[in-house]
């Protein structure tokens, strides 16, 4: 008796070995006898995309296939938010875990402006960095640069590298913002000593055309701002002289992009990385590489939807080509939501046609009202992951504290809350309630509510055309019955209204906000 189970025992133990080797392996930096796996993670973050910008999120005027891709085989939610309706805020959120309002700084930033983030301070990277992974950021970073008066013909620090990314290649802080050079690990990109680069956000450099005084040198037109430099024909914020070499070229912005994250992935796949791949699209200037001029017949904005799906789509074949997709959690989102003229005339509100970057929200980029915040955002993880389509309510601060659980830490000193089972599909509960934020100002959203204190302001911003979401009365809305907030019910629920109240100032403090217009000059 004791003979045979002896046998058996040796039996199932070769049985075992024989299975672990057989078995294919998802990746070779799996470590399959841990209870918790370390995936590669890869956050892909849009700039300016809507609600309703996807096919997979209802849009019928445009396709997206390979992030639907990712939306239809992954969870897609529905109540997925960005901390801010604009993009320095919703980033630094993003990065630290942290509300955005708590930092005063935390605003549209000039491509001048010093490090936003603190190096003391706890980040997604340098958590992930802690538990053994690689980190990188490949794109947009707008967080600020350096401690200020940076000479950008010598290393500029702190950045990217200082709060917790190995590597970085990015664009300091937008597209339509000087310095129009990518930096890499600090140092301007192919840079000539001979030719040094000068910024200035203040005064334009002797003999320099701009676009406000040389029109006739500028092939994109402004609308409002945007014109002061001009690089490539396209006039842009702030002043910038000399770093002939280094500029970028806006075409091939997204291919560039991308070959230096398809590049990443392969020389880092032997162990685990967290890569942010932040791509510029589709915010202005839209300048769609020719092979996708003219596809969507939405003009540029739409042809830079286009070319962002192609570049996710490319991207995740790498991935799959490297053998790593089944080890890889991906996030894809939005930092904001979407704009038509955000300050150049592009044809982004004469072709839209039937199009409705908000899908059916209220707002746009700039915000308090839902389509400010309310962005596409899916997780996926091929193979872990089961398709679903869920209405937890989350937001991209959360990864922070729900990466920490999923890697084997945690991470409980921030606003960021430990939603990772709402982000791996197997629970619809995700956060009781979140402040959102757009230009300072902050509203609370709940499972099904939307509660906006009143604020001073314009109703309207009629340069970009959006309701902001300012009004004297308080707003509160039924986002189960009224997703398109066009019933206030502040005066008919006033006991919903003061529970709403109650959990804002709880979050908020009683403290009045300062009211300041948008800074769209
Ligand atoms: C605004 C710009 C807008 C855009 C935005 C930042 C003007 C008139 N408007 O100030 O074009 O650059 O800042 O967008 O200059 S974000 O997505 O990076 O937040
Ligand atoms: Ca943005």
């Amino acid at each position: 008796m004791k003979r045979l189970k002896h046998l058996i025992l040796l039996l199932s133990i070769l049985c075992s070995v024989y299975y672990c080797k057989d078995e294919p392996k998802a990746s070779s930096n799996v470590e399959t006898n841990e209870v918790t796996t370390k995936p590669n993670v890869v956050v892909i973050y849009l700039d300016d995309l809507g609600y309703g910008d996807l096919s997979s999120y209802g849009a019928t005027e445009l396709q997206t296939p390979n992030i639907d891709k990712l939306a239809n085989g992954g969870v897609k939610f529905t109540n997925g938010y960005a901390s801010s309706a604009t993009c320095t805020p919703s980033r630094y959120a993003l990065l630290t875990g942290v509300y955005p309002w708590r930092n005063k700084n935390a605003k549209i930033l000039p491509g001048t402006a010093p490090l936003l983030i603190s190096t003391e301070q706890q980040t997604l990277p340098k958590l992930l960095k802690s538990e053994g992974y690689q980190t990188a950021i490949v794109g947009k970073w707008h967080l600020g640069l350096g401690l200020g008066n940076v000479n950008w013909n010598e290393r500029v620090s702190p950045g990217p590298n200082e709060v917790g990314f190995d590597e970085s290649y990015i664009l300091a802080a937008t597209q339509d913002r000087v310095p129009t050079v990518y930096i890499e690990n600090g140092h301007v990109a192919n840079l000539d000593l001979n030719d040094p680069i000068e910024v200035s956000y203040k005064k334009n450099f002797e003999g320099e055309p701009t676009g406000k005084d040389n029109p006739e040198l500028t092939t994109m037109k402004w609308h409002h701002g945007h014109n002061a430099s001009i690089v490539n024909g396209i006039p842009r914020i702030g002043f910038m002289k000399g770093g002939e070499r280094a500029k970028w070229s806006d075409i091939d912005m997204a291919d560039n992009f991308l070959k230096r994250a398809q590049d990443y992935v392969k020389s880092h796949k032997d162990k685990p990385f967290f890569l942010y791949y932040a791509l510029q699209q589709p915010h202005v200037p839209r300048t769609p590489h020719p092979r996708f001029v003219g596809k969507s017949g939405m003009g540029p904005r739409g042809d830079v939807i286009l070319e962002a799906d192609w570049c996710i789509g490319e991207f995740i074949k790498t991935l799959e080509e490297e053998g790593i997709l089944e080890n890889t959690l991906i996030v894809f989102s939005s930092d904001n939501g979407p704009v038509l003229n955000d300050g150049y005339f592009d044809d982004a509100v004469e072709k839209l046609g039937d199009h409705d970057p908000k899908g059916g929200l209220r707002g746009g980029k700039y915000s308090l009202f839902e389509a400010g915040t309310r962005v596409p955002f899916i997780t996926y993880w091929k193979g872990t992951i089961e398709p679903k389509v869920s209405d937890a309510l989350v937001c991209q601060m959360d990864l922070l504290a729900s990466l920490a659980t999923l890697v084997g830490t945690s991470e409980a000193s921030t606003d960021s809350e430990d939603v990772i089972d709402a982000f791996l599909g197997k629970s619809e509960k995700g956060r009781d309630h979140l402040i959102i934020e757009a230009s300072a100002k902050t509203a609370l959203r709940t499972a099904n509510w939307a509660y906006i204190p009143p604020y001073k302001g314009k109703a309207i911003n009629q340069m970009v055309n959006i309701e902001l979401g300012n009004s004297e009365i308080p707003m509160l809305f039924d986002l189960s019955e009224d997703l398109g907030q066009q019933t206030n019910l502040a005066e008919t629920l006033p006991e919903k209204l003061a529970e709403m109240q109650k959990i804002y100032t709880s979050i908020r403090g009683e403290s009045k906000v300062e009211i300041k217009e948008l800074e769209l000059k």
